[in-house]
């Protein structure tokens, strides 16, 4: 920032209090990962400078020669990725990658089946408040009140009586593992679609720690800065039949010019998820879940269907009598960050909630390990248990900042 502190003081010093921020605390939202210094050198490149409408060697603009290049790169390095036949990378967010299928493939007033926003499911996957719910007919599934995971045979049943045009599965707090073969047989039985949202396990699908929904449903949409720990944005896989189809929906269906610092950036992610580095850390964001999982439950933590599989899990806070809200304000003064979050069967609003979303892709890329988690864990139960008292809270905190100044915020 040292241009930038000479020129805008003002923003270069609120950066650098972000900065702070994200050294000294524990960033443990699910959904949320910290960038390498190449992935940030390519965003705050030169590569923001132009438009790029189209598509490479279809511009309707001139000059894009290296912009055709930097698109064709990260497609490519997509493809290989997921062992994909078409990527398209140019989708601003994964709602906006969400929204090209259901452009390309869904008329105005056809029907989504999805998970529910409230048992682990997304705001674009048919939320009455998202345009999904409003352009679209909804219908909806949880997941199984005893096991809290999905129920194909239920799924099935859902989709035979709906007769949806496209099935959507993926989750934003779904702890477990997701079945893509299942969920594209149940649409294949009823003649729909299946779009596999993975967004969140991106990474783990990429890296085979969690199955890959490539090839096996008809479109995947990612975004790139989760598990997968890219710049912010997304992407669409899908076979080379519906290829024109979702390209013409993202552009010129959707959105202009193409974000191409970002799409650079994507094509540098890309490249390092494709290391065998990244396939190391996917299994330790995984292998730290179920330590951070297995701690809070050893220390009589309940938490949604037991623990986790993934790189996530959801605490249920009821019987500590505490809001997700309370939980999440208090943690974050002790310098541990997470979201409070709905669980199924859900009694609260979405801003007060029972719950906590937990999630290791962030503290996994500062190198922390199994004995982290158990301190990790250990702090949030004796904050959870105790959550009036700020003493406790205070010392969680200084140890919090003790611990996280001895770790790195890039990732090699
Ligand atoms: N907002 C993201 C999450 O936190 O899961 C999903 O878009």
């Amino acid at each position: 920032m040292s241009y930038l502190s000479k020129t805008d003081p003002e923003i270069a010093d609120i950066i650098e209090k972000e900065r702070l921020r994200q050294q000294n605390g524990l960033e443990l939202i699910a959904s949320e990962n910290l960038v390498s210094y190449a992935v940030l050198e390519a965003m705050g490149s030169i590569m923001t400078n132009k438009y790029a409408e189209g598509y490479p060697g279809k511009r309707y603009y001139g000059g894009c020669e290296f912009y055709d290049m930097a698109e064709n790169l990260a497609r490519e390095r997509l493809k290989k990725l997921f062992g994909a036949e078409h990527a398209n990378v140019q989708p601003h967010s994964g709602t906006q990658a969400n929204m090209a299928v259901y452009f390309a493939f869904m008329k105005l007033g056809e029907k989504i089946l999805s998970m529910k926003l409230n048992q682990g499911g997304h705001l674009s996957h048919g939320s009455p408040v998202s345009f999904t719910g409003k352009f679209y007919q909804v219908a909806q599934y949880g997941v199984d009140p005893k096991t809290e995971m999905l129920d194909y045979g239920i799924i099935d049943e859902m989709a035979r009586k709906e007769k949806p045009q496209i099935i959507v599965c993926g989750a934003s707090a779904y702890p477990r593992t997701i079945d893509f073969k299942a969920f594209q047989e149940i649409a294949d039985g009823v003649g729909a679609y299946c779009m596999a949202d993975i967004a969140h396990i991106a990474g783990l699908c990429a890296t085979g720690i969690h199955p890959n929904s490539v090839g096996v449903v008809n479109f995947t949409t990612t975004t790139t800065h989760k598990t997968l720990r890219g710049p912010r944005g997304g992407a669409i896989m899908c076979n080379n039949e519906y290829a024109q189809a979702i390209d013409k929906a993202v552009f010129p269906g959707m959105q202009g010019g193409p974000l191409m610092n970002t799409i650079a950036a994507k094509a540098v992610c890309f490249e390092e998820a494709l290391k065998p580095s990244f396939k190391e850390y996917s299994k330790q964001i995984v292998k730290n879940a179920r330590v951070l999982a297995g701690t809070l439950t050893d220390n009589g933590l309940r938490l949604v269907s037991g623990g986790t599989d993934n790189h996530l899990m959801l605490m249920d806070l009821t019987e500590q009598g505490i809001t997700g809200l309370e939980a999440e304000v208090a943690l974050g003064k002790a310098g541990i960050t997470v979201n409070k979050n709905t669980i199924p069967n859900e009694t609260k609003s979405p801003f007060v909630t029972s719950g906590l979303r937990i999630g290791t892709p962030a503290v996994t890329s500062r190198g922390m390990k199994e004995a982290e988690m158990r301190q990790i864990g250990t702090w949030i139960t004796k904050v959870l248990k105790d959550i009036h008292n700020e003493a406790v809270i205070r010392e969680v905190h200084t140890d919090v900042t003790m611990m996280a100044s001895r770790f790195t915020l890039h990732p090699e």
